[in-house]
């Protein structure tokens, strides 16, 4: 069973190239399980803003694999499944898969309490509702206001308050039970050994990014770090065979 995550393309209409660049780059990895882990669109106000590259990018990830799942970022929780099954895609929360743990990854930055804030309220039906309820022009007036404040506070704040915490990363993987975490969000692409395990982030997307993928076979468990661009390269490869507890670094 091969998985691959990727995250943070931020497709953005205005930059049509960057779809077909993505389609290209995303394909050349073969799974069987592909799993979109969030901010896939730059923003997302409701199914009514789709546009024809929108909605020719989700054609594709859902035929690329036996299964496509879409985990919401904080530009696309909007996104829903009701819309997503004519493309064959499953739109969940987290993913658990061989005991690793899928998210996008914003939960994990607890030392942004003002995001913090402002991510419970945008998650709750009453907001989303009196939301969705607006105009289309009106409802994308708003998501470039908060684009525009949100790029000022990342301006003019330390780098660390943007990053996971690493309290919260062991709480929310002992919540799932899982040794291995991977997320995207905070476009600091790596792959961490932690005390118990890995963390495993990917990157945000120019023409390129880079994914993870995550191989399990009956002796082995394998993750890596795969570059995607004209052409696929590993990056990094940690492995853990039966029996053996630890993770080796590979390559
Ligand atoms: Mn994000």
């Amino acid at each position: 069973m091969r998985t691959l995550i990727v995250s943070d393309l931020h497709l953005d209409p205005i930059d049509p190239a960057r779809y077909t660049a993505a389609i290209k780059a995303i394909g050349q990895v073969s799974c069987d399980q592909l799993i979109l882990a969030g901010d896939v669109f730059e923003a997302w106000v409701g199914t009514d803003g789709a546009t024809s590259a929108d909605i020719g990018f989700l054609e594709h990830m859902g035929r690329l694999a036996a299964s496509c799942v879409l985990i919401p970022g904080n530009r696309d929780f909007l996104l829903n499944q009701d819309w997503l099954t004519q493309f064959g895609i499953q739109y969940q929360t987290h993913v658990v898969t061989a005991d690793a743990l899928v998210i996008h990854g914003d939960e994990l930055c607890t030392d942004d309490h003002a995001y913090q804030t402002f991510r419970a309220e945008v998650r709750s039906p009453q907001w989303q509702s009196a939301f969705l309820a607006k105009p289309l022009d009106e409802r994308q007036a708003i998501a470039d206001g908060l684009r525009a404040a949100s790029r000022e506070t990342q301006a003019n704040r330390p780098e660390s308050i943007g990053d996971a915490v690493d309290q919260t990363v062991d709480a929310v993987m002992q919540a799932h039970g899982v040794d291995v975490l991977i997320h995207g969000h905070t476009h600091r692409p790596a792959i961490h050994p932690l005390k118990s395990g890995l963390r495993a982030v990917t990157s945000d997307w120019t023409d390129s990014g880079i994914g993870i993928v995550l191989e399990v076979d009956d002796t082995v468990r394998r993750l890596e770090s795969v570059s995607l661009g004209a052409k696929s390269t590993v990056l990094q490869a940690w492995s853990q065979r039966d029996g053996t507890p630890e993770w080796k670094r590979n390559v």
